[in-house]
């Protein structure tokens, strides 16, 4: 299977993220995705396209709106004119009954209408690094889609599928899978399905197509009764409108077994089997490991073959894996390697 490496991701680089009232060392760092880069080679996986073709703004204005795109493309260096140290962050937010129809003229107010929480540092390269991102992910999809290739692998970072149409948080500040499933869409292909195995629900992603029979969302993930993003991700959600059956979510509690895990994908499996989509966007976050420092489910390596197997099972014509969490940086190279050789051996 072929990779697409973003090899801009490192311009997006924190050093720390705010947790329990203080600045923590960050979790999202550039070494998880170099870290990846060295397993993939050694694996020997396929051929690794360095650079990513530009497809321009047009595709991430599909998705997301062009005032909240130009709000991250600018933000850093407002903070910068403003005085601001280092990376920026948020501190105020439009809860409900304050307007979040209007776009403030003050800085920080615009960074917490843009926003959901202040665990996401922006910083100086944040916006060319997620661009690079979604670039890598259309180039991906170019491949999947292409006559020589039925599959294949994005290896980016900072992840997207929690970022909204127009706010950015949980690391995330381009939807790479939302980007991709939209210009698969626009290139005529009829049913899109996203399947979303990251520990976290993809909170974002649910929304851009809550309200669409399109492209089905599909997701197992840590409970948001006590796991991030808290706000999103129950089993009655099951879309809206002429969406309605079109999003399914598999809430397991944290510290769920590998069994319960398997048994929740395989729900999934089902329900989209019967949804036929022409093209399956695996959004891959390896961060159920584990070992991993900030989620709760156990999977192993042996696991992550056994995923990859299935996903290869389930039989869609197209497959595009695009890199979410994983932030037990020197084993996510290993377990992303066991999805896709999984996904290969079948
Ligand atoms: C992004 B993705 C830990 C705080 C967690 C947000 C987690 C975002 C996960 N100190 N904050 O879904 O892997
Ligand atoms: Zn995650």
């Amino acid at each position: 299977m072929k990779t697409v490496y973003n090899e801009r991701h490192a311009l997006h680089a924190a050093t720390h993220e705010f947790f329990r009232g203080r600045l923590v060392p960050a979790f999202e760092v550039p070494a998880r995705a170099d870290y990846v880069l060295k397993a993939v080679q050694a694996a020997a996986l396929g051929e690794i396209l360095m650079t990513p073709v530009d497809h321009g703004l047009a595709p991430l204005e599909r998705v997301h709106a062009p005032a909240y795109l130009r709000f991250v493309q600018g933000a850093h260096a407002e903070w910068q004119a403003l005085g601001g140290e280092g990376d920026a962050f948020p501190a105020v937010w439009p809860v409900r009954s304050l307007r979040s129809d209007l776009e403030p003229q003050s800085f920080a107010a615009r960074m917490g209408l843009y926003s959901m929480d202040s665990g996401t540092p922006l910083t100086a390269g944040s916006w060319e690094a997620a661009y690079w991102g979604a670039q890598a992910s259309l180039t991906g999809l170019d491949i999947a889609l292409g006559e020589e290739e039925r599959a294949a692998y994005v290896l980016t970072r900072p992840p997207g599928h929690h970022a909204g149409a127009d706010f950015f948080g949980g690391y995330c500040f381009i939807n790479n899978a939302a980007v991709a499933a939209q210009a698969a869409r626009d290139a005529g292909l009829a049913r899109v399905a996203i399947l979303d195995v990251d520990y976290h629900h993809g909170n974002g992603t649910q929304a851009i197509f809550y309200e669409r029979a399109d492209v089905f969302y599909a997701s197992l993930h840590g409970d948001p009764r006590t796991e991030y993003p808290f706000f999103l991700g129950h089993a009655d959600e099951r879309g809206a409108g002429t969406g309605l059956r079109f999003n399914a979510n598999e809430p397991l509690p944290a510290g769920s077994s590998n069994e319960a895990w398997f048994a929740a994908l395989d729900r999934l499996l089902a329900q989209l089997q019967a949804y036929a989509p022409e093209l399956l966007i695996v959004s891959l976050g390896v961060d159920t490991y584990g070992g991993d420092p900030i989620s709760h489910f156990k999977l192993d390596r042996p696991e992550f073959v056994e995923m990859g197997a299935r996903l290869a099972a389930f039989g869609a014509p197209r497959t595009l894996f695009l890199q979410e969490g994983g932030y037990a940086t020197e084993a996510i190279g290993h377990n992303v390697v066991a999805v896709l050789r999984g996904f290969e051996s079948r």
